[in-house]
């Protein structure tokens, strides 16, 4: 057989979507480790290595449209946590303030304040099924090419798992700045509040806050918060709602260089 023959490669895919971040699997088993051992020690032992394997299994060598929650399973058996009740936070069109919040509520926890949010939180990857490596040229764009991409199907995936393990009294920040504070296409409309178990989760408290110097928008009275209300409420959850809630407000005044609307905390 000719060489040329052998060295032959298929050339991978194009996807609208940026590859898959470079370094992925060093950044995830790093990130494991950091987490497992510095982060939140209390968690106990945890196989990062075969934490590493299941997550690329996952999707190597699949077709990255047609990715399934099932294929995450044994990644979700392998990193299950408990959250305590009382503390879980949701967030939508705000992740930075929630995780803000986090970072000095050490409590509190967001999805990326959890061992498998952590790990993923800001990286893209994909697959081919002609190739056991990763894509890093281009991934399925979640509009332009398809839904079902290895990474929109993860976050649906252990959003869903977030929300069913929440109980008590959880809560969630929103953007009041948009005009859909509420979205019910939102990963937080569409997945968390309906995997939210009403025999456990006895209230959901939101708090919608406002960027500094932004004209309101959107406020605890608007309508898509309204939607959401009417949401729980046919689900049986309680539901309460504050405008710019304080602590979180005080954060985003430490931020802001032009304190004229935070006059009242200096
Ligand atoms: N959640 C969803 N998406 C997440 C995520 C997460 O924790 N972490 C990251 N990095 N992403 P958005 P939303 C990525 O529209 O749709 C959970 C994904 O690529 O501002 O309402 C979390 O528990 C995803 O497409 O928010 C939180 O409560 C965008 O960021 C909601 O779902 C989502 O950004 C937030 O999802």
């Amino acid at each position: 057989v000719p060489v040329g023959i052998l060295m032959w490669r298929h050339p991978l895919k194009e996807w609208k979507g940026k590859g898959t971040t470079a370094h992925f699997y060093e950044i995830l088993l790093g990130r494991c480790y950091t987490y497992t051992q510095i982060v939140r020690p209390e968690l106990g032992h945890k196989d990062c290595q075969k934490i590493g394997k299941a997550f690329t299994t996952a999707f190597l060598s699949k077709d990255p449209c047609s990715c399934t929650e099932q294929d995450y399973q044994p990644l979700l058996e392998l990193t299950a946590q408990t959250v305590p009740c009382n503390k879980t936070l949701f967030w939508s069109k705000s992740s930075e303030l929630a995780h803000d919040y986090t970072r000095v509520q050490g409590d509190l926890f967001t999805l990326e304040d959890t061992l498998l949010g952590y790990m993923a939180d800001g990286l893209k990857w994909c697959g081919d099924p002609r190739s056991s490596e990763m894509n890093y040229q281009s991934c399925p764009d979640r509009r332009e090419d398809c839904s079902n991409n290895s990474f929109s199907v993860f976050w649906n995936a252990v959003s869903k798992r977030f929300a069913e393990d929440a109980c008590g009294v959880v809560h969630v920040v929103l953007n009041g700045s948009i005009s859909n504070t509420f979205d019910e296409r939102s990963t937080f409309g569409r997945v968390e509040v309906f995997n939210l178990r009403p025999e456990k989760v006895h209230q959901l408290q939101a708090w919608v806050m406002h960027d500094i110097g932004s004209v309101h928008s959107d406020s605890c009275s608007s309508s898509s918060v309204n939607n959401l209300k009417r949401i729980l409420k046919e689900r049986s959850i309680a539901f309460s709602c504050q405008n710019n809630y304080g602590p979180i407000r005080l954060l985003q005044c430490v931020k802001s260089p032009e304190p004229s609307s935070c006059r009242f905390y200096v």
